[in-house]
């Protein structure tokens, strides 16, 4: 059997094709290789850099599908559909929206794939797939290594993605990942992390926990066994982390450069109606969080979600300002987005407050980086403007320059010097290429 997985881009800009130069490795579609039995002749497509082979033979087409890609992967699985080849979707959207994706696909697959993806190959193998099949959240490849010859020669960025552990313990309200994993916390194996980082060559890993910092104990006990490899890593961790000098002290010494961080937001009211508790503690407007992260050099990536009851115009330039004094190394201005199942998609759902009739991803209109949902104290084309601006702004080459000049990370040594230039001017780019995106390749019709 010839099995295809594909993981399909967001869209493209309005009048030109797309190559997403930030494209890193798909982990899913490694740990979903992995898992599929040695018989299976299988080969990986990436929409985001590459045209997908339609013609070429083809039993089974698996997709990974995001929100994001949604529409995108409807136009895939369409034409493949169209072809008479049999097509299964997984990951967070069809987990969360499976009656939308089952119009598109001849079988879904729900939650994690490390169960339930072997009885699906068997069943395809008969010819006898069931329309959908459940695996539960949980510990990320037990006894499973990422198949990482599939990423050859598609140009990632040079970092090891992979896994130690899978949820977060904090329930904001925003987030997909709550619903997802039900608030729990799922460790992988220290010795199997070990292996992982030890079976492939580079020395740079992003961890792609959703909040590393989760379960602090299983985070020090991962610290002391990276130490001895001597590499750097990245990866995503709640702020509260700062609390804990244990904790900081062995990042520092097993190589970490630092973290995706949600600071969402510079006011306190929002930062509450966001329900993110890892901020909420002592509020100085993060003053004492920040100089904890520069005593330990680290290079962070800000995240803020903009766009809440309380903001303002005045708000998000305040936030832009804030970003620009702190010097991070990175900092996306997202506007807050109404994810399907999650808390803050409902709460808009009772106020009736949804733009796009609540499907802002299927919208022929809606472009990436729109305001999807009104907000209290501006229009959506205010905050749509607005994040612009503070885009814009932050990432002008004075500003590239000043952020890079900070003695305390980017230039506290050779390795943070060279990461910030490897990766910093990519993803700048990139965030002035996806404005405005059309989602899909067709998405006009
Ligand atoms: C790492 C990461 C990134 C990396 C991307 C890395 C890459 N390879 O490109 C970075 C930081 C760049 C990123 C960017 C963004 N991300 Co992101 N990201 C993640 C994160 C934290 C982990 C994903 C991951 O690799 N997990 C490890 C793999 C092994 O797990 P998995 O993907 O869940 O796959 C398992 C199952 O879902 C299932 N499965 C998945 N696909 C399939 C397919 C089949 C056929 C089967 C059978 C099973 C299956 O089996 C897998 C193994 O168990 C997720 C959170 C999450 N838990 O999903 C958010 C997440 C996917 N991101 C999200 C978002 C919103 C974004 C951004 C849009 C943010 C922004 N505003 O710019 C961007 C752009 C994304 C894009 N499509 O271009 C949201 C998506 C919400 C949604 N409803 O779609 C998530 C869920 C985070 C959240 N808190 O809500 N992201
Ligand atoms: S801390 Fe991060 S991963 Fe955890 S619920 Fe909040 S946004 Fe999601």
């Amino acid at each position: 059997m010839k099995l295809v997985l594909i993981k399909p881009t967001i869209g493209r800009p309005e009048h030109s094709l797309y190559i997403d130069e930030a494209r890193m490795e798909p982990l899913n579609l490694g740990v979903l290789a992995a898992l599929t039995p040695a018989d299976i002749d299988l080969t990986m497509y990436d929409d985001r850099c590459e045209p997908i082979p339609y013609h070429l033979p083809a039993d089974l087409v698996a997709m990974t599908v995001e929100t994001y890609t949604a529409r995108r992967s409807y136009e895939i699985a369409d034409e493949y559909r169209r072809r008479g080849v049999r097509v299964v979707m997984g990951g967070v959207h069809p987990t969360f929206v499976p009656e939308e994706c089952a119009a598109h696909a001849d079988s879904l697959f729900i939650g994690d794939a490390e169960t339930g993806w072997a009885e699906l190959i068997e069943d395809a193998k008969r010819g006898a797939l069931k329309p959908m099949y459940k695996g539960e959240p949980g510990r990320p490849q037990t006894g499973v290594l990422t198949r990482r010859d599939i990423y050859e020669g598609k140009g990632y960025l040079p970092v090891s993605l992979m896994q130690y552990s899978r949820g977060c313990r904090f329930t904001c309200e925003f987030c997909a990942v709550t619903k997802y994993f039900d608030r729990k916390h799922h460790l992988r194996a220290i010795d199997e992390t070990v292996r992982e980082i030890e079976s492939q060559k580079r020395k740079l890993v992003f961890f792609v926990d959703d909040n590393i910092a989760s379960n602090r104990e299983a985070l020090k006990d991962l610290c002391r066994a990276l130490i001895p490899l001597r590499i750097n890593w990245v990866s995503q961790a709640s702020l509260d982390i700062t609390t804990d000098a244990e904790a900081m002290k062995l990042m520092a010494d097993s190589g970490c450069l630092g973290h995706i961080m949600g600071f969402e937001s510079i006011t306190r009211a929002s930062v509450k109606e966001a329900r993110k508790a890892p901020n909420m503690g002592k509020f100085d407007t993060y003053e004492t969080q920040i100089r904890i992260l520069r005593e330990h050099g680290f290079q962070t990536w800000a995240a803020f979600t903009l766009g809440y009851d309380n903001d303002t115009v005045d708000s998000v330039r305040a936030t832009l300002d804030f970003a620009l004094k702190n010097r991070f190394t990175f900092a996306a201005f997202n506007i807050l987005m109404p994810y399907p199942n999650t808390p803050f998609y409902d709460k808009l759902t009772e106020q009736g407050r949804h733009l796009y009739d609540g499907k802002w991803w299927l919208h022929p209109q809606y472009r990436f980086n729109d305001a999807a949902f009104v907000p209290a104290q501006m229009t959506p084309e205010q905050l749509t403007g607005v994040c612009y601006e503070a885009r814009k702004e932050f990432n002008r080459i004075p500003s590239l320059l000043w952020r890079f000049s900070d003695l305390k990370t980017n230039m506290r040594t050779i390795r943070r010097m060279s990461a910030f230039w490897q990766f910093t001017p990519v993803f700048r780019r990139e965030v002035f290429k996806k404005h405005g995106m059309v989602f899909g390749h067709f998405g006009h019709k």
